[in-house]
């Protein structure tokens, strides 16, 4: 049963170091009005809480779950073989094999049981994907993303028009103030 105090968006991460980057996906999820839930939840240390959270996950109302882990990266797979909606990973930069251990361990499922995985430390992007997916039915959110992506070309474009105003060498020592 949906009701409107429902977070739309669960984000759940592995520890709390992942918190810089899983902050990324919330502050974009606050930016666009979409509502979440954000959750320091464990598949290793703490199987039963993991299990218990990835089962109600739809009853509680999620219709995407943003899942952040590194290293031997098993949460957002693990997610996405119980919750039968969305689950979009991000791997986590790690200083031992510089996030290549969760990219590989989030991205590489098999045939079955997909995992949308973006970039290491993607989330920003994360967000972005989550509010999409949600976009498909929900006209009022597509349109804030149409007006964001707008936002984005409008600030390239006024970093290129200081260029041509100030030349590179003025725009470079500009930039290391
Ligand atoms: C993973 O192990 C977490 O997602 C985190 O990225 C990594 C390291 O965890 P801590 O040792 O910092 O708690 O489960």
């Amino acid at each position: 049963m949906e009701n409107a105090k429902m977070p739309k968006v669960g984000i759940v991460m592995g520890s709390d170091s992942d918190m810089p980057v899983m902050a990324k996906a919330a502050d974009i999820l606050e930016e666009l009005g979409i509502s979440y839930e954000m959750r320091v939840i464990s598949a290793h240390r703490e199987p039963d809480v993991f299990f218990e959270y990835a089962k109600t996950a739809e009853e509680k109302g999620f219709q995407v779950i943003i899942a952040g882990a590194g290293m031997a990266a098993h949460l957002p797979g693990m997610c996405a073989a119980i919750f039968p909606m969305p689950v979009i990973g991000i791997p986590m930069h790690t200083s031992s094999l510089g996030g290549r251990d969760s990219l590989y361990s989030i991205v590489q499922m098999p045939s079955g049981i997909p995992v949308a995985t973006v970039a290491i430390n993607g989330g920003a992007n994360a967000g972005l994907l989550a509010a999409k997916i949600l976009a498909v039915a929900d006209k009022e959110l597509l349109k804030k993303l149409r007006s964001y992506t707008e936002n984005l070309k409008k600030q390239v474009q006024s970093k290129d028009a200081r260029l041509q105003e100030r030349g590179y060498r003025a725009y470079l020592e500009e930039m290391k103030k």
